[in-house]
């Protein structure tokens, strides 16, 4: 069990002891069924629920082991796909209400990607009014949800391979929803029957998501909100202040979180608060909406999903505000044994037992304001207050246009570095570490083990979610963490640049600019001319949410080798698994793995590293060699 492990168990005991219930007693007490998790149970329709076994291997409607399967995971892969899209919608319209003068609080922070992404989207600009350009881009991103032919507009950005392999396999998106509500229609009972029609609608789905929706709200809450830069900051419950209101924000739209960090620091609101007699406003993150907030502001993070009911049970939260997905339902109950409000934000997500405040993008800082002076009021009403001493320094903020900034050096913005690098074998590798946390003993150790490996193999490691909080917690997150923990080459690299081994590139619908990377390293030339070949894997140690389906499929539809632990609800049946573990890499060259282990995860990623390095011809050592003049002089001539 690792440090942080540790303590995350002590609070759990110490809550428990209090009569208060969190995730982790209610899965020791609430076993997993066996057949739901090998994907065998199907309620589709009301002649089940229907439980594939050995002595039953159809349902009612003669569904099939590999039937019901395929249409559970499809539907895990379209329920993640509408998360991430309907964020996405919800920014997009934001962001046109601002360019029409609708939303007055909203702004456009980075103009230049305003620009860039108005050029690429054949939109003029000129010395047209910003706003214009706004609403334009808007408008053309809104129109991807409800296209009903043709492509959607973000997949050319793919290298020209992958495209013209996606077409060849009719899988390239046609509009966002469409695709989703599609597949709902495909897996409904008695439409498609044939588990590998199944898995290939849903990749198609899948990329509406990675290539649709989750790049939209990417790359427009970058042009409202800026675009992340390195920063530093700090994570743990250790940063909530014992002498200050502590508002805690949660979720993963930050339209409402954005605004509350505005207003924290008015210095209104810090007099009302000293008014009350604290020191201040302190606001933390938990989960996504942390994530998102903590790349462009610098704001510290609480902890990851398994956090959210701890946070409260430090007595110390006045209020935890939260918006969308990944919210428990039990923080109310935790909640009315402590002063704290739960305040619930979005439309979409109403919880019993929560104050409801209704976001309005129209009157966002009114709302906001609304928020913290109602937590500032409570801050005389807290009791005992028990908040633990952990925290960690941490760096964060590596967008794609960072990370091609920093390789790039000082004078030109540059992939080239970094392809050098794993062409000449310092960096062997890139992985991508993304996924959620789940109650257990090991609840952080098995990102942080699975990290730790990977760069001890000078693997470069890139994140997002609640698993790079976790790393961040373990101090992987800090530049000098490559000399404690990275491989030699790894290191070096990493000093040079002045990184840490462990780049944070954001929340989970951030892993958009995981693709985007792939991509850029494939048109920066020498390691291939698809996102299949660079030596590359993607891995998620742990996955809740249906998003996170919904992101595996859309990276093994890209041509990620694709791992997650510690199981896919699909081996209730042999040609799912087929499919999945082996036949998709003929089909995509991206696949999907299991394994429930951080030591056999790394191992299997290496292995594919190293397997694309053999095809690439670069998996030789080669001698570095010290020039002398002589040689010099040779090269020059
Ligand atoms: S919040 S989807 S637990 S990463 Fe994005 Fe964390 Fe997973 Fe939710």
């Amino acid at each position: 069990m690792s440090d942080t492990d540790k303590y995350i168990q002590k609070m759990v005991e110490d809550a428990k002891e209090k009569g208060i219930s969190t995730s982790y007693v209610r899965r020791q007490e609430n076993k997993q069924c066996p057949i739901g998790a090998q994907g065998m149970c199907c309620k589709h329709c009301n002649m089940g629920p229907c439980r594939i076994t050995s002595k039953n291997p159809t349902g009612i409607c003669g569904a099939d082991a590999d039937t019901i399967a395929a249409r559970n995971f499809a539907r895990m892969v379209a329920a993640g796909a509408s998360a991430h899209s309907d964020h996405a919608r919800e920014v997009a319209l934001t962001l046109l209400h601002a360019a029409k003068g609708k939303a007055p609080d909203y702004g456009i922070k980075d103009k230049e990607k305003l620009f860039a992404l108005a050029r690429e989207l054949e939109i003029k600009v000129n010395d047209r009014p910003v706003e214009d350009i706004a609403f334009e881009v808007a408008n053309v991103c809104l129109a991807q949800f409800g296209q009903q032919e043709g492509e959607i507009v973000f997949t050319k950005r793919a290298p020209e391979k992958r495209l013209e392999l996606w077409r060849k396999l009719g899988i390239v998106p046609r509009g966002i929803d469409r695709e989703i509500v599609e597949l709902m229609h495909r897996t409904t009972v008695g439409v498609d029957q044939d588990y590998k029609s199944i898995v290939t609608a849903s990749l198609r789905t899948a990329l509406a998501n990675g290539w649709g929706g989750s790049m939209i709200a990417t790359e427009l809450q970058d042009i409202l909100f800026g675009t992340p830069k390195p920063l530093r900051s700090k994570v743990n419950l250790g940063v909530l202040k014992d002498d200050q209101v502590n508002i805690l924000i949660h979720g993963h739209n930050p339209l409402l979180s954005d605004m509350i960090a505005q207003v924290a620091l008015e210095p209104e609101m810090l007099k009302k608060a000293e008014g009350k007699k604290a020191k201040g406003i302190n606001l933390a993150g938990i989960c996504c909406t942390a994530n998102e907030v903590l790349m462009r502001r610098g704001v510290p993070i609480a902890g990851h999903f398994q956090q959210q009911e701890l946070a409260l049970t430090t007595g110390a939260v006045e209020a935890m505000v939260v918006d969308v997905q990944c919210v428990y339902s039990s923080l109310p109950t935790i909640a009315k044994c402590y002063h704290t409000d739960i305040i619930s934000t979005s439309a979409e997500a109403h919880i019993p037992g929560a104050i409801h405040i209704n976001f309005d993008e129209h009157n966002a800082l009114s709302v906001a304001r609304q928020i913290v002076e109602r937590a500032i009021n409570n801050y005389p009403n807290r009791k005992e207050v028990n908040i633990p001493k952990e925290s960690q320094d941490l760096v964060a903020g590596f967008s794609h246009e960072a990370i091609n900034y920093m390789l790039g050096g000082s004078f030109r913005s540059s992939y080239r570095p970094l392809n050098d690098n794993i062409m000449n074998g310092r960096i062997r590798g890139v992985a991508g570490v993304v996924g959620c946390t789940l109650p257990g003993e090991n609840t952080d150790e098995t990102h942080q083990e699975l990290v730790k490996e990977l760069i001890a193999n000078d693997v470069l490691v890139i994140q997002s979610g609640c698993s790079a909080i976790t790393c961040a917690k373990a101090g992987l997150l800090k530049p000098e963490a490559a000399m404690e923990f990275a491989g030699a080459g790894l290191k070096e690299v990493c000093e040079t640049v002045g990184i840490p081994p462990v780049l944070h590139t954001g929340a989970c619908v951030d892993n958009s600019r995981i693709l985007i990377e792939a991509t850029n390293v494939v048109r920066e030339g020498g390691l291939g001319e698809d996102i299949s070949d660079v030596p590359a894997a993607g891995a998620c140690p742990a996955w809740m949410s249906e998003k996170a389906i919904a992101i595996g499929q859309y990276f093994v539809a890209s041509g990620v080798y694709t791992i997650f632990g510690p199981n896919l609800q699909v081996d209730g049946s042999e040609n799912m698994q087929k499919l999945l573990y082996s036949g998709l890499e003929k089909i995509t060259g991206g696949m999907w793995d299991v394994a429930d282990n951080p030591k056999d995860m790394a191992a299997k990623m290496i292995a594919h590293i190293d397997k694309k390095r053999k095809a690439l011809g670069i998996d030789k050592a080669k001698e570095r060699v010290l020039y002398d003049m002589a040689m010099r002089r040779e090269l020059e001539v």
